[in-house]
């Protein structure tokens, strides 16, 4: 994740009206590992400012060397400017998620109501170059909250795991168009599936043998301005916005036909602690929008939405290109280094189950997710116009 700016937080980041963040006097506790990643940074934002039954305090497991941490003293600060810091709090530990000691010593001090595991190795083409490393971070991540919480006799704790739509790969070899729901046959096309599937069965290990209310959410791909630009929908934004300011002369992408269900990542995190907070049971339920979009149209939206309104596509596989007609110029061609050994070319998820038992709803689709995050790389991409015109008048002084 890029440098962020305070004038900058993404919408929601931060609370929308303090007068009604008083404290409400019922305290919890929230263990969160991978607290600054996507997830992490909203789940801390929907439990301290926006869900309205509990005073949190979180807990959140960070190691020394993130690149994010800095991100997340900055959030911090600004949290201990608010009037409601004392009743609502972050507090860091320092660790990693693989280290069994660290995290049994993490787990006893926070004495947590709640854990959310949003550790992993997370990007699916990075799994093909380290498989090792990604089931063994992304499996002994899991084991080592479930045996501290199982060691440390937590019989009240509610575990939840971030599950992923990867776990049913290529549903279309077997099933066509398939929209996925709860007990879909798994078909992993990555390490990283491969791993999340393992984390799946752990999940049904503790639930069903030591009788944890441990559950995880089968969660589609969700977004957002915090998402990382090593996934599609932000490389495409910032590309865009970067494009438009003349920072950047092109984007280069692989597989154009990959079609995902993409939702608003602001938007999940309220189903993860649904999950945990509204059932008597842990249940294993679908979290998607059910819409499903190419990256191709992704792609043409974005530019639309930046003002490219006379574009076109040009070629075929890997010579495909799209232009703007206006400028005769080329916006984006392929890479073929970004095309994986493994694909999964369609994801739909139906979350019909959820919508009845838990009350969720997928309100933000990715229309309205392109836009909000294109809104902010364009900002961000200001931001950089200017450091850098800054720069370029201090030399020429
Ligand atoms: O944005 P992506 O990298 O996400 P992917 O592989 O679907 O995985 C994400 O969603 C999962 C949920 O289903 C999560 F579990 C997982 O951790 C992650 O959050 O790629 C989306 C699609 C792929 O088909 C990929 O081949 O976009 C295609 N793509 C085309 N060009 C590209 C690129 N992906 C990336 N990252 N970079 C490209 O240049």
């Amino acid at each position: 994740m890029e440098k962020l700016y305070p004038q900058l937080w993404p919408k929601r980041l931060v609370p929308d009206d303090i007068q009604s963040l008083l404290p409400v006097g019922r305290n919890r506790t929230a263990f969160l590992t991978g607290i600054t990643g996507q997830d992490g940074l909203y789940m801390t934002a929907y439990l301290l400012f926006h869900q309205k039954e509990y005073d949190y305090t979180v807990y959140g497991v960070v190691r020394k060397n993130s690149a994010t941490l800095p991100f997340l003293f900055q959030y911090n600060e600004f949290l201990q400017t608010l009037e409601i810091s004392k009743a609502r709090k972050i507090i860091l530990v320092y660790g990693d998620v693989t280290d069994q000691m660290f995290m049994h010593n993490a787990i006893a001090k926070a004495q947590p109501d709640e854990i959310y595991n949003f550790a992993a190795l997370s990007q699916v083409q990075h799994s093909f170059d380290g498989p090792g490393v990604t089931m063994d971070t992304n499996i002994s991540g899991l084991t080592n909250i479930c045996q501290a919480v199982l060691s440390l006799k937590m019989i009240n704790v509610r575990i939840f795991h971030a599950s992923t739509s990867e776990m049913f790969g290529d549903v279309i070899q077997k099933n066509g168009e398939a929209i996925v729901t709860e007990g879909f046959p798994f078909n992993p096309m990555s390490p990283y599936a491969v791993s999340k599937i393992t984390n799946y069965y752990q999940v049904q290990f503790y639930k069903n043998v030591y009788k944890m209310f441990i559950c995880t959410g089968l969660t589609f791909n969700h977004e957002s301005p915090l998402r990382q630009e090593t996934f599609i929908t932000r490389k495409i934004t910032k590309a865009v916005a970067r494009i438009k300011i003349g920072l950047q002369d092109r984007l280069r992408v692989g597989n154009i036909y990959a079609k995902r269900d993409w939702g608003h990542a602001f938007n999940y995190v309220q189903a993860f602690w649904k999950l945990l907070n509204k059932q008597d049971e842990p249940d294993d339920l679908v979290i998607a929008t059910c819409e499903t979009v190419s990256v191709k149209e992704f792609i043409e939206q974005a530019f639309r939405v930046a003002g490219y309104t006379n574009i076109e596509w040009k070629g075929e596989g890997s010579d495909e290109k799209l232009i703007d007609r206006d400028a005769d110029k080329i916006l984006l061609e392929i890479d073929p280094q970004f095309y994986r050994p493994g694909e999964v070319p369609f994801l739909r998820g139906n979350p019909q189950r959820i919508k009845e038992k838990l009350g969720w709803e997928p309100n933000i689709l990715w229309r309205e997710l392109l836009e909000e995050m294109l809104e902010y790389d364009l900002k961000l991409a200001k931001l950089e116009e200017n450091s850098l015109l800054q720069l370029q008048n201090k030399t020429q002084l």
